[in-house]
């Protein structure tokens, strides 16, 4: 049985690519850095299938004591501060998890399990400010946040070790993914809850920041099995994971209500406090290379996705309202983003 390690295991992509290895025969083996409050809710129903080690990103020993007793195969490293407007409030956190953590994991594995395969979760923020359209693994980077740059240092430093040590280590450049899993601050997701909370009568507005940026939105299933896919290469390689296809944060607004039956302009205001000091205005990505030599190609459509988020979040509302979680024009937010 293939032993395969997973940073960032109780993240969206985390579980699932525990789902999808475990489904390919896999011991998968989630790695979890020591909470206060429990983060398991997206691994409860694969939690008897799994095994959770405790390693953090910042931590040198536990990330080596880690690597040597499970000898993995396979490493994923999906662990990272990962939304792009707290890396201004905590640029040098952020730095010290999305950076140099993937040089801490890389050298426990050089020194524990030389031969395991590492795949490096970059990122289509590294393309920033983009330099071509569509973006390709040959487009050269242009970061635009502290998350942006610290995913740069990821990707490089993969790049290094792999043609310094020989190591079987490579980058999934994936532009942006979601799924009815993603956390609440990030943009669809707050949009697909917050159609669900008006729709249930529990709010009734819902604020965003830039509805012209534009974003290669894909399905987080779809994008954890290319994540595997490369790493069943036998030469390494980075590749570029995306749709093809770019849409504006305004044309997902306009969907995900049209989904509830609602009309997006009576409903969304748009509040200058959560614009970016820098924004990455367009994304799209050409996911050829991985097309032609992974056979990789995504199967959820854009309006499936959005339908898919709309649908789960009207269920998980109805639900929380029932229990009493959230009540009816309840002051304050649940939206940090
Ligand atoms: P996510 O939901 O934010 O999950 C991030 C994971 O990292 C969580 O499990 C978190 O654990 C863990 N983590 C954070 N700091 C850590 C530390 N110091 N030590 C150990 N674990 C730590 O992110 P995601 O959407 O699944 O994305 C997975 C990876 O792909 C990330 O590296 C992200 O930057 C990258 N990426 C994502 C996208 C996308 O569109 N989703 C696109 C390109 C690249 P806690 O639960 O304890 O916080
Ligand atoms: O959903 P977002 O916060 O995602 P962003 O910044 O594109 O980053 C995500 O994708 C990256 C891949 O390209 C990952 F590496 C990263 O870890 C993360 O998963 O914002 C998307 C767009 C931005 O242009 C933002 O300005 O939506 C715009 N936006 C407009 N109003 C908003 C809002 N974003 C958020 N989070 N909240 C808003 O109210």
């Amino acid at each position: 049985m293939p032993v395969a390690l997973v940073t960032g295991i109780t993240g969206q992509d985390g579980s699932y690519l525990a789902e999808h290895l475990l489904a390919q025969g896999y011991r998968v083996i989630g790695v979890s850095r020591r909470t206060s409050t429990d983060v398991g809710s997206r691994i409860e129903h694969i939690r008897a299938d799994i095994e959770v080690a405790s390693a953090d990103l910042l931590d040198q020993t536990s990330l080596l004591t880690l690597v040597q007793r499970y000898q993995p195969d396979e490493v994923y490293n999906l662990a990272a501060q990962s939304f792009v407007p707290t890396s201004w409030a905590q640029p040098v956190l952020t730095g010290e998890f999305t950076a140099l953590g993937v040089t801490r994991l890389l050298e426990a594995v050089r020194v524990a399990a030389p031969e395991a395969r590492f795949y490096q979760a970059s990122s289509s923020e590294m393309f920033g400010k983009v330099q071509e359209v569509p973006q390709t693994e040959r487009t050269p980077f242009y970061p635009r946040s502290p998350y942006g740059v610290s995913k740069l240092y990821g990707h490089w430093i993969t790049v290094n070790y792999r043609e310094s040590y020989g190591m079987h280590a490579c980058s999934g450049i994936l532009f942006n993914h979601e799924s009815e899993r993603r956390g609440l601050e990030f943009v669809t997701r707050k949009i697909s809850y917050g159609v669900a909370l008006i729709s249930h009568g529990a709010r009734r507005e819902l604020r965003l920041g830039n509805l012209d940026a534009e974003r290669d939105w894909g399905h987080a299933a779809d994008y954890v099995r290319a994540m595997h896919m490369m790493l069943q290469r036998d030469s390494p390689r980075d590749y570029v994971i995306s749709t093809g296809e770019t849409h504006s944060v305004r044309e997902f607004a306009e969907l995900a209500f049209r989904c509830a039956g609602l009309d997006w302009e009576e409903f969304v205001q748009v509040d200058p406090t959560l614009k970016r000091p820098a924004e990455v205005d367009q994304l799209v990505g050409d996911p050829r290379l991985a097309n032609e030599e992974l056979g990789w190609r995504p199967t959820i459509t854009f309006p499936q996705l959005v339908e898919r988020m709309v649908e789960s979040d009207l269920a998980i509302v109805r639900d929380e309202m029932a229990r009493g979680v959230i009540r009816r024009e309840e002051p304050g937010s649940r939206f940090p983003g």
